[in-house]
């Protein structure tokens, strides 16, 4: 029997010249990179008790992973309540380093040992696995700094982290079919006003000219993540935005754009067009900044909503790679897994199912009267309808609370 609500959404959104199911079709081919460190706030497999580097979770909800079978759990559970096409989103921090444990730092981890969580994304059939290397929460870092340390033991450890990391993604690309996004996001800055902004930009530089010299350009997509500040480096940030975004241009590589990230008045969603403007591909980093780069938990807002439509509009789909960034401590993790995953969903939706070329037209013919009238009407059209429909096809349930707690309940209570 068909669905009601489906099939009058459809009429309605055949006026507005709207094909709902080449929408939903493109809906469900739209990758999602999921990031692992939802799941045990960002600690990571290596036994780290604390986060360091700039962010942080709060909270201290029941129940957080505390070794790789919770987390391969968890995730488990989290991915299998999200719809559509998945990635797996891996810091370095997660090495599985079974016999090398306390043996081998980052600077010398291999391919073999990530080689469970490829296995772990062919089993759930993911699209693929995107690797970080992890340079914080380490006592590596030497005066909150790394690849921009004056310190050169220092800045060459993390480099050959950086290349270490490399190495692995490739062969982690190689062994998934599917290219890895290779993030680079670094923690380095100065709690007060420093007395030389410059030299640590250039061994920054420096020091990613030493990483990125000869990658596997087939399997490996290298991007650099910028940032304003952190806690703990508030006055200055060595990886800031100009830097960054002028150092991927000139080296041919990616920039990541975090939406927590910038100033509260600007925003992302008007950076992708800017960036696609230079950029075959553009990297992002979607959480919910609450007035600081807090990591919340994406919401279907407003931003959200302008991001999805600056990838659909400009027929960026396959060129922006959109990846969640994530960790709140204070509610059930997969709750908070699965609601931010389906945020990004549902915006997708919203932007696919809009008269973008009717919008534009009237925009180049100087046309905003019947432009502010249309986006209105727009507004109002029946996204929810359709989603319900889309879930249905991806046999997920839209109130997905009743099975989180009967997981949290058998699994998560039992980690006292
Ligand atoms: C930090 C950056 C970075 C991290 C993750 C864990 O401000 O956003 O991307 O959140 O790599
Ligand atoms: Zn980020």
């Amino acid at each position: 029997m068909k669905d009601e609500r489906f099939e009058s959404a459809k009429k309605i959104y055949a006026k507005f010249g709207i094909d709902v199911e080449s929408a939903l079709n493109k809906l469900k081919e739209i990758p999602v990179s999921v990031h692992c460190w939802q799941g045990d706030d960002v600690l990571g497999l290596e036994g780290a008790k604390t986060l360091t580097g700039g962010i942080q979770t709060t909270g201290s909800y029941l129940g957080k992973a505390r070794n790789k079978e919770e987390l391969f759990a968890d995730t488990e559970k989290a991915f299998s309540l999200m719809p559509g096409k998945k990635r797996l989103n891996l810091h370095a921090s997660y090495a599985i380093l079974g016999r090398d444990t306390g043996k081998t730092d980052r600077d010398a981890y291999e391919f073999r040992h990530f080689e469970e969580w490829v296995a772990f994304a062919e089993k759930l059939k993911l699209d693929g696995i995107d690797f970080n290397p992890t340079f914080f929460a380490h006592p590596r870092m030497k005066d909150g700094l790394t690849l921009s340390s004056p310190d050169e033991e220092t800045r060459k450890f993390w480099v050959r982290h950086g290349r270490a990391s490399l190495e692995i993604a490739a062969k982690i690309g190689k062994a998934m079919n599917s290219p890895a996004l290779v993030n680079i996001w670094i923690p380095d800055g100065y709690k007060d006003i420093p007395a030389d902004r410059l030299s640590p930009r250039l061994r920054l530089k420096k020091s990613l000219d030493e990483i990125l010299d000869g990658y596997d350009e087939k399997w490996v997509i290298p991007a650099v993540e910028s940032k304003v500040f952190g806690i703990g480096v508030e006055s200055y940030t060595v990886g800031s935005n100009e830097f960054y975004q002028n150092y991927a241009a000139q080296r041919g590589i990616c920039c990541l754009l975090d939406n927590g990230h910038y100033h509260p008045t600007e925003f992302v969603s008007d950076k992708i067009p800017a960036l696609l403007a230079f950029y075959d591909k553009v990297a992002l980093h979607v959480t919910r900044p609450v007035r600081w780069d807090s990591d919340h938990v994406v919401l279907l807002e407003d931003e959200l909503t302008e991001i999805a439509r600056e990838i659909v509009r400009n027929d960026a789909i396959d060129k922006v790679m959109i990846g969640l960034d994530y960790f709140d401590a204070s509610i059930n993790r997969i709750a908070a897994w699965t609601t931010g995953q389906r945020s990004m969903q549902k915006a997708l939706l919203i932007a696919l199912t809009e008269p973008h070329a009717e919008m534009k037209r009237l925009q180049d013919e100087g046309n905003f009267t019947e432009l502010m009238i249309l986006r209105e009407r727009v507004k109002q059209l029946p996204w929810a309808d359709l989603w319900h429909e889309y879930l249905l096809r991806q046999k997920k349930d839209d109130d997905c609370y009743s099975e989180i707690k009967a997981y949290e309940n058998k699994i998560l209570k039992e980690r006292a």
